[in-house]
């Protein structure tokens, strides 16, 4: 690891995260003046941390049955010594509760309930904003099995020392025990998972995330031997010097400590549904993919799904939900996904995905009505926003929002702001977290199952050259070739730079749960298994011009894109050969309708340019060789072959 190891955790915590006294006056005022209460009386800043809260007789006594269950939590509960217990069973009135007590203890600020019903506002703390990639740890018994992309540890030495920061962490709060469901309950692929954490923002969130309560204890039933996932998070003292997001993948457990922020902390989701499940995925024969899954219905009624691999703040959620122009009026795009995939060979020969996930956690700034109209109806309602700006009428406000900015708000540091300040009124990495079921395009398949059946899958990343609007591998070895190979420019989801690209195989460099040539080798191995095996494509919405602008309008202009690649799935569609796979010829791609754009754009968007491309093969040569020896000879067979035809 990078940083000094990180020391054993003290047992004793300033006063000030004991102390609920600054929060009296607001803990008088009702529920529905928490808005108004908040942005005058509160202390500007928000600590996660919060004290014990002393729940009425029958609130979180949801004990489950499972004896395996019991055992945990008491050998987490003797550790860490909370003041109690509470069991959620993620009920409405559990919520409502559980909410009410957020807003008394300052976790969350109550938004103005008249234009934002059920919505509320948490403010991070400033060193905690992001996933923290160099703290995360996969902890498999040897280094191999973690491979040369992540950061390892022996299981033994980093238990011993997860143990001693545990000790003793929660006293003086609540310890809640959080158990879900990820995936459709009736997917064969579904797993349970149990979280315990003392974050109250964080069981709130994990309700909206997961299929959160009693329905997961049921499924686990009492067995003994019943598998379930092992989650554990204290925030600690949100301390980035003490921040480790530990995997241990041969034992389905996770720790985690000493951050409160989105990936770093919803073990469901990175930790689980991407980095556990993918290592599970690899010894059971199905696939777990940092994806977005969406369906496209044509005029006629014709469906297809196809699921894309983009890197973090690279435009999943963004894609899973467009709205096509005018031009394509009787096109339907439905959403299944906006983040996790799970996917594996079907009867027919196909691949069916299924989304783990019940909500999306997806990045603020940039969302509008214009640039993404489903999001902005979905977060209407019932969401629960990290990092943005409060208006002084209890409203929310971020960076490309609708409208002209308020001439004065509180930024999300909570620090007051206009638009004459430095820094900006919202985080970039600000997120709302909302259930799926807002979405107004949600598919109606999202709870089968059985999953839905995949035409496509798109690798795409953010790269302001080289990369053309689209282009389709030419089977299935090479598409995983191009996957593997693909790289983006850093964004604000991971702490550290930004703007730099990076290699990152699938989207999965953060997220692959082992041996990344294994990973390699696992996709290799699954498309002989598909008689009907999806095509593959890349795509790149971030080419820029010589003065840095976008080359292309992105956002729901993405189905001109996305209509090539259902026409090539039917075999309509056109495309010119080139060494890197075919691209479509300006004239196979439908710009009907386009406003200011103009053929040398077009051209620009879809050029490969001899030099750029010498670049990206020495860039992938690089990158190979830091994976030595684990990259399959196929993949390096692609790359030469690759170089081979670039050359000629
Ligand atoms: P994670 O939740 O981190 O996995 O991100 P994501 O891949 O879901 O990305 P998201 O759709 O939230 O988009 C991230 C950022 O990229 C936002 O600021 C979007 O406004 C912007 N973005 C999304 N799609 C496009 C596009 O087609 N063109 C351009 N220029 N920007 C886009
Ligand atoms: C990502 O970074 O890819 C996310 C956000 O989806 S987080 O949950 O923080 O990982
Ligand atoms: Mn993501």
């Amino acid at each position: 690891m990078a940083k000094s190891q990180p020391q054993v955790c003290s047992v004793t915590r300033p006063a000030r995260y004991r102390s609920s006294g600054s929060f009296s006056l607001a803990s008088r005022l009702k529920r529905s003046n928490y808005w108004f209460a908040c942005a005058f009386v509160r202390p500007r800043f928000m600590e996660n941390i919060a004290p014990a809260i002393s729940s009425p007789s029958g609130m979180g006594a949801n004990q489950p049955a499972n004896r395996a269950v019991l055992d945990w939590v008491e050998e987490v509960r003797s550790m860490t010594q909370p003041e109690n217990v509470f069991w959620c069973d993620g009920s409405e009135a559990e919520n409502d509760y559980l909410l009410g007590e957020a807003c008394r203890q300052g976790v969350l600020i109550s938004l103005n309930q008249e234009k934002n019903p059920g919505c509320y506002l948490h403010r991070s703390n400033p060193n905690d904003v992001a996933r923290v990639e160099e703290f995360t740890l996969i902890c498999a018994p040897t280094k191999e099995e973690a491979g040369p992309t992540n950061n390892w540890s022996e299981p033994a030495a980093m238990y011993r020392k997860l143990w001693g920061m545990l000790q003793g962490a929660m006293r003086g709060r609540t310890m809640f025990v959080v158990p879900y469901i990820m995936g459709p309950p009736d997917s064969p692929l579904a797993k349970v998972g149990f979280e315990i954490t003392d974050s109250i923002y964080v069981v709130l969130s994990m309700r909206i995330m997961t299929r959160m309560g009693a329905q997961a204890s049921t499924r686990l039933g009492s067995k003994p031997d019943a598998e379930f996932n092992r989650g554990v998070h204290s925030l600690l003292d949100v301390n980035p010097e003490r921040r480790l997001i530990c995997h241990f993948p041969q034992d389905n457990a996770i720790i985690s400590v000493g951050s409160g922020y989105g990936g770093n902390v919803l073990l469901s989701k990175k930790c689980l549904a991407l980095r556990i499940a993918s290592y599970l995925a690899r010894q059971q024969g199905w696939l777990a993919e940092h994806m977005l899954i969406l369906g496209v219905e044509s005029p006629a009624g014709k469906k297809h799904y196809v699921a894309a691999a983009f890197p973090s703040a690279c435009g999943k959620t963004n894609f899973a939900m467009l709205i096509p122009p005018p031009h394509f009026a009787g096109w339907k795009i439905t959403t299944v996904g906006d983040d996790i995939a799970w996917m594996q060979v079907g009867a027919d020969g196909r691949l069916y995905a299924v989304n783990p996930e019940n909500g999306y956690f997806g990045v603020v700034p940039g969302t509008s009505y214009r640039s993404n109209p489903n999001a902005m109806r979905s977060i209407e309602r019932d969401t629960l926003f990290t990092n943005v700006a409060l208006t002084s009428d209890g409203d929310v406000w971020w960076e490309g929002k609708d409208g002209s900015p308020p001439s004065a708000a509180t930024d999300w540091r909570g620090n007051p702001w206009t638009p004459a300040s430095q820094g900006k009124a919202a985080h970039p990495n600000s997120r709302f977290a909302v259930p799926m079921r807002n979405n107004p395009v949600l598919d109606p398949e999202v709870e089968k199952g059985a999953g839905v059946p995949i035409s496509a899958i798109i690798f795409g990343g953010r790269r302001s050259n080289t990369m053309p609007l689209v282009f389709q591998a030419t089977g299935w070895n090479h598409g995983v070739y191009v996957g593997s190979a693909m790289a983006s420019e850093t964004t604000a989801a991971a702490t550290g730079a930004v703007g730099q690209v990076r290699r990152d195989p699938m989207a999965m460099l953060p997220f692959c749960g082992y041996n990344i040539g294994e990973y390699f080798r696992h996709w290799l191995e699954t498309g002989p298994r598909l008689a009907n095996p999806p095509l593959i494509f890349h795509v790149n919405w971030f080419r820029k011009n010589a003065q840095g602008k976008f080359l292309w309008p992105g956002f729901g202009d993405n189905m001109r894109v996305l209509k090539w690649i259902i026409d090539r799935c039917e075999g309509r569609a056109g495309a010119g050969a080139s060494p890197i796979g075919s691209v479509p010829r300006p004239e196979d791609l439908d710009l009907e309708g386009l406003e200011g754009f103009s053929p040398e754009m077009i051209r620009a968007l879809l050029a490969i340019e001899p030099e750029e491309w010498a670049q990206e093969l020495a860039g992938q040569e690089e990158f190979f060789k830091t994976l030595a020896p684990y990259v399959p000879p196929e993949l390096l067979e692609q790359h030469e072959q690759l170089a081979r035809r670039l050359a000629r």
